[in-house]
């Protein structure tokens, strides 16, 4: 399986702020999250993952074994649990090589995939009809 431990820095980000937008995080949240240096600091041991996306101003950590169910609070993002009082139950699954989250709750089509290809980390963010693509070369 392809390794996606280590540290990467963000290289280049595609539709980040409409993907923020249709979480409804607000646009002062969204122009400072689209300005943001982002790290992600990566372990991996067997089908166990911690994502951490690091920036100045605030940070997202996800901690999940792939093939079991979690709750997930989106806790400095959209903080989608408080919001609606029922937490997302979120699972990974391998597709072949891409790490595939479907998250599932009050919004549609919600997810993410993450792969690497040529040596950097790619995150394709989903939320309804909004696509957006983060790059990240190893640190
Ligand atoms: C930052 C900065 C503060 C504001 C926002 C952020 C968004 C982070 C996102 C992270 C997604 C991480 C995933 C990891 C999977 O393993 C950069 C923390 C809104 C959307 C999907």
């Amino acid at each position: 399986p392809a390794d996606f431990s280590g540290k990467w820095i963000l290289e280049t980000s595609d539709k980040f702020e409409e993907y923020l937008k249709v979480l409804n995080i607000d646009f002062a949240t969204r122009k400072i999250a689209i300005s943001l240096s982002q790290t992600k600091v990566v372990t991996q041991d067997g089908d166990k993952f911690e994502f951490k996306t690091l920036s100045t101003f605030r940070n997202y950590e996800l901690a999940f074994t792939v093939g079991v169910e979690f709750d997930e609070y989106t806790k400095g993002l959209d903080n989608r649990n408080i919001k609606v009082g029922t937490p997302h139950v979120s699972l990974v699954t391998w597709e072949g090589d891409k790490l595939v989250c479907t998250q599932k709750g009050e919004k549609a089509n919600r997810g993410w995939k993450h792969w690497i290809e040529d040596e950097k980390l790619y995150l394709e963010l989903t939320c309804e009809d909004i696509v957006c693509i983060q790059v990240f070369k190893r640190k």
